[in-house]
């Protein structure tokens, strides 16, 4: 039987305490088909984007199912990544992407208290109709050389009366899947901790 998740408050995110880095080597974190969400994770990835000294850090995130962008509507559904800048295995910055009225992508990063983080607008795009990418500046979220995070997507069905669908009580059941499933990632600057990418040297 596939898992439900309920939509986790704001106030749950912020108490969440990461654990351990699973593996600080790995550049693609495969998920399992593990919820009922039309943006079950296939897996996430991490890297950089370089043009010449200009690097971003990269994300992708791949569903087993296609979806229209249109479906981040920024309510019932919209992705996630959970990141930890500081080393305390505590998040601290929270990215949320999700899809304007005109369908357009809009990411805002955000700090633990709500504030966003002036002066980086990080950048997103679909690359195909699974794969969500998005890049980052890397003064965003290196004060130090790496950082831990984690992804989710949330999808719920307001017409729909399925796993992730309304309930009875009126309610929206969100299903949210995270990846890497085993514990938040570690990336970095160019170097041991990332090796996608062509980094400058
Ligand atoms: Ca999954
Ligand atoms: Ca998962």
């Amino acid at each position: 039987m596939r898992d439900r998740v309920a939509l986790v408050s704001i106030s749950v995110i912020l108490a969440l305490v990461f654990p351990v880095p699973a593996r600080a080597d790995a550049i693609v974190f495969a998920d399992s088909d593990d919820t009922a969400s039309r943006l079950d994770i296939r897996w996430v990835q991490q890297g950089h984007a370089c043009r010449q000294a200009d690097c971003r850090l990269r994300h992708k995130i791949r569903t087993f199912e296609a979806w229209p962008r249109r479906l981040l509507d920024g309510h019932e559904a919209f992705v996630r990544i959970l990141f930890d800048i500081s080393g305390d295995a505590e998040v601290d910055r929270i990215l949320r992407v999700w899809v304007d009225d005109s369908g357009a992508f809009v990411a805002q990063l955000r700090t633990l208290d709500g504030r966003r983080v002036a002066g980086h607008n990080p950048r997103v795009r679909k690359t195909n109709r699974y794969t969500l990418l998005i890049d980052i500046d890397r003064a965003a979220l290196l004060g130090a050389d790496w950082y831990r995070w984690q992804a989710d997507t949330v999808w719920g069905d307001p017409d729909g009366v399925g796993p992730c669908g309304m309930r009875p009580d009126g309610h929206v059941f969100s299903c949210v899947d995270r990846a890497p499933q085993e514990g938040p990632a570690v990336h970095g600057d160019c170097g041991p901790l990332s090796e996608i990418g062509v980094c400058p040297r």
